[in-house]
């Protein structure tokens, strides 16, 4: 794979293994739940000593690797930087409280600004999803593609919510969805929800706000996977989060439609 210099096949390369190890941490505490320490970051934002042990085992490792790079984390912060690595150490956190299976680790590379690598890997399942921008995006290897809907009323359409924003945005999002025919549905994991959407397995993933590091790697992987994404990393993305969507082309001018963007 060409690299003229660029360190982005290496980061490639090395953002596997970093998933993985992550992943194998993060399950020993899930199958330990007794041990998780759960607490609230504040209304339905739960934390649990997992998130934390993670991120610290990832911020460790790409300083070993890559001693020259940034770390922007759910749990310790950080800031714009030339070469950055975004992660969500585990995304779905509510899910993985509670003895649910459905959550991930999140691995997205930015470099000069541009979101260059994606990595999702879910450990209960050992999925992976994984992209690097101009290469195409897989599951377990293997090219994924979005899927081809394009009619509302044959349409699944995920919608994020968090207490960050008014229920209102949210119940509206979901009614004017199902208004046009969709079928709408949450799953409390942003970076699973847009790693669907570049799987065919939905046909499009909105949230009126989200953060970084849960789509760093997913718009990513969605965009070489042939989705529609929006500007997420314009104005204040990076830092303070922002509306997202992420579609398959057929349903795009719809769904933009009803989500303002
Ligand atoms: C979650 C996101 C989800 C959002 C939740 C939360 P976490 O991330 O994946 O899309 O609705 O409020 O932010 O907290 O599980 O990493």
């Amino acid at each position: 794979m060409s690299d003229p210099g660029t360190g982005l096949a290496q980061r490639h390369l090395a953002v596997v293994g970093l998933a993985r190890e992550a992943g194998a941490l993060a399950l020993r505490y899930f199958h330990d739940r007794a041990a998780l320490g759960t607490t609230m970051k504040g209304a339905q934002d739960f934390l649990t000593v997992a998130d934390g042990a993670v991120e610290t085992l990832l911020r460790r490792r790409i300083a070993e690797a890559f001693p020259g790079d940034a770390v922007l984390g759910e749990e310790g912060g950080g800031a714009a930087a030339e070469r950055l690595w975004i992660v969500d150490p585990i995304d779905g956190t509510a899910n993985f409280a509670r003895g649910e299976p459905h959550w991930c680790i999140s691995i997205g590379y930015m470099q000069a600004g541009v979101p260059e690598i994606g990595a999702i890997f879910m450990p209960v399942t050992g999925e992976f999803y994984l992209a690097r921008r101009g290469h195409g995006a897989t599951r377990d290897g293997a090219a994924i593609r979005v899927a081809a809907t394009a009619e509302m009323r044959m349409a699944t359409v995920e919608i994020g919510w968090s207490t960050r924003r008014p229920l209102g945005d949210y119940v509206g999002l979901v009614r004017r969805t199902m208004e046009a025919g969709a079928n709408a549905k949450r799953a409390a994991s942003g970076a699973l929800g847009i790693a669907y959407v570049a799987d065919g397995r939905t046909d499009a993933y909105t949230e009126s706000h989200i953060n970084s590091w849960d789509v760093a790697a997913g718009l990513v992987i969605a965009g070489e996977a042939g989705a529609w994404t929006n500007d997420f990393f314009s104005g204040d993305g990076l830092a303070g989060g922002n509306p997202v969507l992420v579609c398959a082309p057929g349903i795009v001018a719809a769904m933009r439609g009803i989500c303002g963007l």
